[in-house]
């Protein structure tokens, strides 16, 4: 996932991580960057074509982010259902969106939306080295289950 620039620039970043933590997912890898174009191209390479796509690039390199990457159970539909719709005003309230955003184009947060883009995402932001493979005693209690 991504700290979106407006959500750095509004002091959110702890609220938001904190959520996504809450429900168990466990940190292996973050990083605080400011994106240039290329990197942000690459990011959003499925949206060129899209209309917005010269705003979002523009709006993502605007300001530092903070990357992280989750491990964890379901972690993209937990993340995703987390996080809310894209659109704030769709967002139901008690999601990230919904409680933190008003406007389609400054939705706080970003997070992939399948294993196979994170694996694309986490490479563009992390080299293998700066990514953790740590137990913690309480997965257990979460899961069942050590990851
Ligand atoms: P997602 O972030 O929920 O996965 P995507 O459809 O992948 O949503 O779009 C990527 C990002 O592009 C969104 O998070 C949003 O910030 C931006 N975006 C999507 N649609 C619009 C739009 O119509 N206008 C401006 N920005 C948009
Ligand atoms: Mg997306």
């Amino acid at each position: 996932m991504l700290i979106k620039p407006d959500a750095i620039q509004r002091g959110l970043a702890g609220e938001i991580i904190s959520r996504i933590e809450k429900r168990g997912l466990k940190i292996v890898a973050t990083r605080m960057l400011q994106m240039d174009a290329a990197l942000a191209q690459r990011h959003y390479a499925i949206h060129k074509d899209r209309i917005f796509f010269h705003e979002l690039v523009s709006f993502i390199t605007s300001s530092p982010v903070i990357a992280i990457v989750f491990q964890g159970k379901n972690a993209i539909e937990i993340i995703r259902q987390t996080m809310g719709d894209t659109d704030p005003a769709k967002a139901k309230p008690g999601t990230i969106r919904g409680d933190f955003g008003l406007d389609i184009g400054h939705n706080v947060i970003h997070g992939s939306d399948s294993v196979e883009s994170a694996l694309k995402e986490i490479d563009l932001f992390f080299t293998p080295k700066e990514i953790f493979d740590y137990q913690r005693d309480i997965d257990k209690w979460i899961t069942g289950e050590d990851f």
